[in-house]
């Protein structure tokens, strides 16, 4: 069979007012344009994991009307989905199959909504795909009819024995980075929480010769490239992390990650971060204080109990010569008018060279959603479009959603200004020992 493997690529947002002010604001334009291009490293796994005696293809697509032509002379298209771009998923299934491709789909969204997306698509797949796809080829090319394929129905993914990705097939694309994984999972449990922790599987490390190994195949196509670890919460375990980095030393790589607060007790890991060239961790602080962080996270209400060490974490860490992005989230139960003023005030005392706010998101699957929905306060059900991180879709409890997308306006105008970026940049190269230059 002819089968297309086809990503959505591009970021979402549907406020025309937070659209327009990140067209404008030097810190919003760099990280978009960073990210917007990532390659789907899932469809390259299942590319990897497909039977002998196919032809694989790999595509993208930026919106429902931009699905290459190609992808109609494919007899089989696996489509990966995020929730923000699951109408535009469906949209181009429902012309494929009206086509006569048949489709398969997979990723986060529909592993928590399989029945939703059944309407739509031949195959569906909950959970990790990696065990699941061979099974969905067969399927396919016996015209077997349409069915959900659960991992958990499966031999479980052994994240040791993982194959390489088909980086190759990106051949010919350009990238500013590329992804791969080191861990998949993370042990803890934030209500808000949609991303690998939802493939239900427990938090497991990769072999760091299988990690060594991956990033040569992505030197095949680019020498010295900037990895991004496409993981929810790299260092969790601080031994292994340190054998990582003494790993990926002599690569002479750049890379960043996401990962919990904890890497700023250990300084020989934050050395060896350095060392290895990390350029930057992501740290969900998701509020500045204590009190809107408790019952967050639900196995032992850890970001609670870190928030008291957040500025000290953050100065410890960017110390040793790493920029930390700290996140925040906007609209949490327990925050009012004075969030904005607060994130503001936090990021500037300990010059976060980056920033990121967010809009506090009920995707489906998780806690947040099913509490949310109990309490009557999501806006409006199932408009998943909206799941985009930047569009307000319920009722805080401590002012109106209105308030909530002004202040969201008025603070990415108060960090994102180019007076406001450069002063925290400055105190970042301030408080490292880097001389002014992250390359
Ligand atoms: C890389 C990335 C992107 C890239 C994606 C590149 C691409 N073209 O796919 C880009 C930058 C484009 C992106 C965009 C967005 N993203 Co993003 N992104 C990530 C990130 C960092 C890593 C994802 C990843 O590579 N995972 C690793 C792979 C191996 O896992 P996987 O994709 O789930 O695939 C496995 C299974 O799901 C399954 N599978 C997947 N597809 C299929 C298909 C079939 C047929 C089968 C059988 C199996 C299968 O098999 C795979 C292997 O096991 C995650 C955060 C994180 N740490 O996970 C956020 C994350 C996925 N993104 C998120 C969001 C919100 C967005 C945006 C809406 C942001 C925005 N406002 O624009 C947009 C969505 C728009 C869009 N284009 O889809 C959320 C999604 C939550 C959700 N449930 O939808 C996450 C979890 C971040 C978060 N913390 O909230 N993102
Ligand atoms: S620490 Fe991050 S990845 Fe882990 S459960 Fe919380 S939000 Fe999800």
């Amino acid at each position: 069979m002819k089968i297309g493997l086809l990503a959505m690529s591009g970021v979402r947002a549907h406020d025309k007012k937070l659209l327009e002010l990140g067209l404008t604001l030097p810190g919003f334009v760099d990280r978009s344009r960073i990210i917007a291009s990532l390659p789907s490293l899932g469809l390259l796994y299942l590319a990897a994991r497909t039977p002998a005696g196919h032809d694989v293809h790999y595509f993208e697509a930026e919106s429902a009307d931009s699905v290459p032509l190609e992808v109609l002379g494919c007899d089989l298209i696996a489509i990966s989905t995020f929730t923000a771009q699951i109408f535009e998923a469906y949209a181009i299934a429902d012309r494929l199959r009206q086509a006569g491709v048949k489709v398969a789909m997979g990723g986060l969204h529909v592993s928590v909504l399989p029945e939703e997306a059944r309407l739509h698509a031949d195959y569906v797949a909950v959970g990790e795909g990696e065990n699941t796809w061979p099974a969905i080829v067969e399927a396919a090319a016996r015209g077997a009819p349409p069915a959900i394929f659960k991992a958990t129905d499966f031999e479980p993914v052994d994240i040791a024995r993982l194959p390489v990705p088909r980086f190759d097939l990106l051949h010919g694309r350009s990238y500013n980075r590329y992804t791969i994984q080191t861990t998949r999972g993370c042990p803890w449990r934030c209500e808000f929480c949609a991303s690998t922790v939802m493939l239900q599987a427990p938090y497991r490390r990769r072999p760091v010769d299988q990690v060594v190994r991956d990033i040569r195949a992505i030197e095949l196509l680019q020498p010295q490239p900037f990895i991004e670890f496409a993981d929810d919460n790299t260092f969790v375990d601080k031994a292994w992390g340190r054998e990582l980095c003494q790993e990926l030393i002599p690569l002479n790589v750049k890379w960043f990650t996401e990962t919990d607060l904890s890497v700023a007790d250990d300084s020989e890991l934050l050395d060896l971060m350095r060392r290895s060239g990390c350029r930057q961790v992501l740290i969900g602080l998701e509020s500045p204080s204590a009190g809107p962080l408790a019952g967050l996270e639900q196995r032992a209400d850890r970001k609670a109990r870190w928030a008291s060490h957040y500025a000290d974490a953050v100065r410890t860490i960017q110390s040793h010569g790493i920029t930390v992005n700290s996140c925040f989230i906007l609209g949490l139960d327990g925050q009012d008018g004075s969030i904005f003023r607060e994130v503001l005030e936090f990021a500037e005392a300990v010059s976060s060279f980056d920033v990121q706010i967010t809009i506090l998101t009920a995707f489906p699957g998780t806690p947040l959603y099913d509490r949310l929905q109990r309490q009557g306060r999501i806006l409006q059900p199932e408009a998943w479009q909206l799941c985009t991180l930047f569009d307000v879709n319920f009722r805080p409890t401590g002012m109106t959603p209105q308030e909530l997308r002004e202040g969201i306006y008025w603070l990415g105008e108060q960090l994102y200004g180019e007076e406001a970026t450069r002063r925290r940049r400055k105190g970042f190269f301030s408080q490292s020992n880097r001389q002014g230059s992250l390359l």
